[in-house]
């Protein structure tokens, strides 16, 4: 008898809770360009995470193309061909280099989302975290925000949830804090902006990306 992947169940409650709120779920190309993947997302020619050993390129290419590292192209296509505002997640395979054993492999699965309009502040970031927080893991969970940094957010944080094995208190699964780490977050870097050609003046608005993996 066929069941749902657990992967593709972690996938299907996570968009039915933001679909929900109004997002538009969209995919994207696995083979991107260097424009897509890393420059307009802030990411400079130099930075560790173009390095070879993250990343594979597409050799015989007349311009320089890769499989995607993240989801994150597809939300600059999405600037680049719509007006705001701009409510979508974007779920699907990415692929990065590394050693693989039996808990890493080449490709996972993300879910990033992203929100931009005239007025989106902090409040709504926060808000929109908490939402989801308590829709995926239960009403009684609690949200906490570290400060991070990502080159495409800022200012960036990393969204933890309190602890779904002892609630809080502290246990071998949370590693005694309380918390467990779920996923990054931040306000979109007005430095994007002017890749999509979006006023940054004007518009505002927050990102997020999550393993599928993790989740499941
Ligand atoms: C645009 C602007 C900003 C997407 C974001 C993260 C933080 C993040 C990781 C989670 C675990 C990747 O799968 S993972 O290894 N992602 O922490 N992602 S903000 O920010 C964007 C995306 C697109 C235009």
């Amino acid at each position: 008898i066929g069941r749902i992947h657990p992967l593709m169940q972690v996938r299907q409650q996570v968009e039915d809770i933001f679909a929900h709120m109004g997002y538009e779920i969209l995919e994207g190309p696995e083979v991107e360009d260097d424009f897509h993947n890393f420059e307009a997302l802030n990411i400079p020619e130099h930075h560790p995470a173009r390095d070879n050993m993250d990343t594979f390129y597409i050799e015989g290419a007349r311009t320089p193309h890769l499989l995607r590292t993240h989801t994150s192209p597809m939300q600059i296509r999405t600037m680049e061909k719509q007006k705001p505002p701009v409510r979508i997640i974007v779920p699907g395979k990415v692929y990065r280099r590394d050693n693989p054993d039996s808990t890493h492999g080449y490709m996972f699965h993300q879910i990033e989302g992203l929100a931009v309009d005239t007025d989106i502040t902090f409040c709504d970031f926060k808000g929109t975290v908490e939402y989801f927080v308590r829709a995926f893991l239960g009403p009684k969970v609690k949200t906490r925000l570290r400060p991070s940094f990502f080159p495409f957010t800022e200012p960036s944080a990393e969204v933890d949830a309190s602890c779904h094995v002892c609630g809080g208190s502290g246990c071998r699964i949370c590693k005694h804090s309380g918390w467990i780490e779920l996923f990054g977050a931040g306000m979109v870097n007005p430095a994007v902006y002017g890749f999509v050609d979006y006023d940054p003046e004007r518009l505002s608005g927050f990102a997020f990306g999550m393993g599928v993996d993790r989740f499941a």
